[in-house]
């Protein structure tokens, strides 16, 4: 065994990749669970698609299920994407499925990757790329380490098609759009818990928030002051799902 060659395999495969991705159809920021699955379908859809993570494991705010009890809930509406990610969900009362966290999130995230997107992780999106119009047209992006590190250390950027904030209940890239930019974009902030409320309201606050960007998962409701809704994930998967459609659907209209 010769490290040298294990050097090499490592640093050129995964410079390919990050090259490969600094031109995409759509940059998603955050892999938690409405991440993923918006890469899925993306992908699915031979889109040209790669997810940033900050941190060093993708699943976001789903392996601990609710307070550590590592299970989550999914209603009958988001049964179906279970059923197509083979993720496997017993019917706890009628209307509410019980799934293993963790067999989730390893089997979004496997999925996510063997149809194609690319995930990145240890790498966080510190700002975006705009140009005319105020148009978001990429990411401005850093290891996560020179943050944490406190370097002064100047980003990299991949310039994309379409940006999606993934974030979850920070809705970062929306806020740093709403500080940067005259779009309108206005970050309210998540309201208290009220499940059955939250769950609705996600799905209509998936959409595009200005030219070039979309919002998905907590981060939908966090921008438009939906309600949180705690262990109950089916909204995030639809979510998603929703997300990458409309995604697809704007890469359509806008094909030369
Ligand atoms: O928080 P997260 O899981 O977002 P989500 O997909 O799902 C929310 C649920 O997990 C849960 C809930 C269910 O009712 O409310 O919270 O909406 O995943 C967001 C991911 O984005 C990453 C973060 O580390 C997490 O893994 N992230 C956040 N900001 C950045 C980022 C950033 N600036 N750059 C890269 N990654």
């Amino acid at each position: 065994m010769d490290e040298v060659i294990i050097t090499k395999a490592i640093a050129e495969s995964y410079m390919k990749d990050l090259l490969d991705s600094s031109e995409l159809d759509v940059a998603i920021v955050g892999a938690g669970p409405s991440g993923m699955v918006a890469g899925y379908y993306l992908a699915k859809d031979k889109i040209k698609v790669a997810i940033f993570e900050r941190k060093l494991s993708v699943g976001g705010g789903m392996w601990g299920g609710g307070m550590m009890f590592n299970r989550i809930v999914v209603q009958s509406e988001a049964k179906g994407i279970l059923n197509e990610l083979g993720i496997s969900a017993r019917q706890f009362e009628k209307g509410y499925y019980v799934a293993d966290a963790i067999e989730a999130v390893s089997t979004i995230c496997s999925r996510c990757i063997s149809a194609g997107a690319k995930i990145f992780n240890l790498l966080s999106a510190e700002d975006v790329m705009i140009r005319e119009n105020d148009r978001i047209t990429g990411l401005v992006l850093n290891w996560s380490a020179v943050s944490l590190a406190n370097l002064h250390v100047d980003p990299l950027a991949v310039r994309s098609k379409l940006v999606i904030d993934a974030t979850g209940h920070d809705a970062e890239v929306c806020r740093i759009v709403s500080r940067k930019t005259g779009t309108g974009v206005v970050v309210c902030g998540e309201k208290s818990m009220w499940a059955e409320v939250g769950e609705k309201e996600i799905i209509d606050n998936t959409k595009q928030v200005c030219p070039g960007l979309l919002v998905t998962g907590m981060a939908a409701n966090a921008v438009f002051g939906g309600p949180r809704m705690g262990a109950i994930f089916g909204g995030m998967l639809l979510s998603g799902k929703k997300v990458a459609s409309l995604a697809a659907d704007l890469l359509r209209k806008t094909k030369p």
